[in-house]
């Protein structure tokens, strides 16, 4: 059956928590302001060939200045609680060494002026904006990356841990790991294939060292964002189950396993890891209060063609014939201005799959983003995809997963990385002549639902 969106959503818990969810790098702009640092993605897309419209992060929404519109608009919204990211490169400009006063200084205002607003601000110390200076030592191929990066940790928590009562730790290592080490889509642009691993351990431990250093600054409520969703073997065929369990491995269980459960999920593959692993699992895996999850779609998956798959996956580029597994079209679903299909049922069988797996080694699960590309202010398939997810999302809270909390990506229509202004995510739409908001029809419905949900 077909969700209506015009119908109320089932009922939520009292203590849910509604949020939205944007990143640094895709809005604030003011790249050169108050004393930042060069990050990865101005580098990246200061070299042009690769984000598709040939745009840059230099301006993106303009939000460093216009914070105070912004949260505004999140006031009326009406949600409890604001996902944002600290720019490492605004804090620490050269990754490591001195502090820049005046880049902590406007998170303190965004915090102060969110609580002002009635909001919770929930910090990602890192949504995929490394420093230049730490990229062109490695990155997140060198431990070194790992412990500058708990290093940071300390000092924002320092700065805004008397007002913040929730953190998390990384966004999407798995993205970041294939896209901008594997497959050079992202920043830093690198075309590693399975040599990118490396970035996927340090980004891990990355997030324990951080974890740690957090919890030494009296923090609490601490999470991460991962990236999921469910794997569908292309047919029953041993070639297609194969590649689709390998796909599953290295985009979910990979990034999963050794927060949740202290290890990786194949001996072969820890075994081609940097460090001392089982040390570094310890620290990987101190317990969480909670997981985060962010859901875009599910992913069918066959064994490679002989020339490789099509451009159908990983924003539509030509897969390398060497990697053993291939996205395939999913057929018989709508589809965003993005092309990903949407399946809100998906996101039912994800949480399920997740409890089923892991037990009562996962934390109580926070949905850190759920979102899709669509153009226009009158953006009814916005609404019709956000109402069918919340419904899929009930409905693996009635099948006993325990969910806190769901954060829509985005607030505002930004800057869409490789697809650079392209694609609109936004909730409210962005002019990028003259920077003016406008709340979309998808806005108003999310502000009545949550209003409707207050009064039950
Ligand atoms: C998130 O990542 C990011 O955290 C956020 O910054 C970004 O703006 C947002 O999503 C929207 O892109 O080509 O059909 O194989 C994206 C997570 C997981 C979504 C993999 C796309 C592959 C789709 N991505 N998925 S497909």
């Amino acid at each position: 059956t077909v969700p209506d969106p015009s119908l109320p959503l089932p009922r939520f818990p009292r203590d849910f928590v509604w949020g939205v969810s944007t990143s640094a790098a895709q809005i604030e702009g003011a790249v050169g302001e108050d004393g930042r640092g060069r990050s990865a993605w101005d580098v990246f897309a200061a070299e042009g060939r690769r984000i598709k419209d040939g745009s840059d992060p230099r301006v993106a929404t303009d939000h460093y200045h216009r914070y105070r519109e912004d949260v505004a608009l999140l006031g009326e919204l009406g949600v409890g609680a604001y996902r944002f990211s600290v720019a490492w490169p605004r804090v620490a400009p050269d990754g490591s060494g001195a502090v820049n006063g005046a880049g902590l200084d406007f998170y303190d205002r965004l915090v102060d002026e969110l609580l002002a607003a009635g909001v919770a601000p929930i910090p990602t110390l890192f949504h995929w904006d490394t420093p230049q200076a730490l990229e062109e030592g490695g990155g997140w191929l060198v431990r070194e990356t790992a412990e500058r990066f708990a290093a940071y940790a300390e000092v924002v928590a320092g700065r805004l841990g008397d007002r913040v009562e929730r953190w998390i730790t990384l966004n999407e290592p798995a993205e970041l790991t294939l896209l901008g080490y594997g497959l050079g889509q992202h920043a830093p642009g690198r075309q590693l294939l399975f040599e990118a691993l490396p970035a996927a351990h340090h980004q891990l431990l990355g997030h324990g060292l951080a974890v740690q250093a957090l919890r030494a600054q009296g923090a609490r409520n601490i999470g991460i964002a991962n990236s999921h969703g469910p794997t569908w073997p292309a047919s029953a065929a041993e070639a297609d189950t194969a590649a689709a369990d390998l796909y599953d491995l290295l985009l979910n269980r990979l990034f999963a396993e050794p927060v949740l459960l202290g290890r990786y999920p194949d001996e072969e593959l820890a075994g081609l890891l940097p460090g001392p692993v089982a040390e570094d699992l310890e620290i990987i895996s101190q317990p969480l209060d909670w997981y985060g999850i962010n859901y875009y779609q599910p992913t069918l998956v066959g064994a490679p063609a002989a020339e490789g798959s099509g451009p159908t996956a990983f924003g539509g580029i030509q897969l390398p014939p060497e990697l053993p597994f291939a996205p395939r079209e999913i057929p018989g679903y709508p589809r965003t201005d993005f092309g990903w299909p949407v399946v809100p049922e998906a996101l039912t069988e994800l949480l399920v799959s997740f409890r089923e797996r892991y037990g009562d080694r996962l934390p109580p699960v926070v949905i850190t983003e759920n979102g899709c590309a669509y153009e226009g202010i009158e953006d009814g398939e916005r609404i019709a995809f956000l109402d069918g997810h919340l419904r899929a999302l009930h409905a693996a809270m009635d099948a006993g997963v325990d969910v806190r909390g769901y954060f829509v990506w985005s607030l505002l229509d930004n800057f869409e990385w490789a697809e650079g202004y392209a694609r609109r995510f936004g909730l409210v739409h962005v002019d990028y002549e003259t920077l003016r908001r406008t709340p979309k029809a998808s806005y108003r419905w999310l502000r009545d639902a949550l209003r409707e949900q207050a009064r039950g």
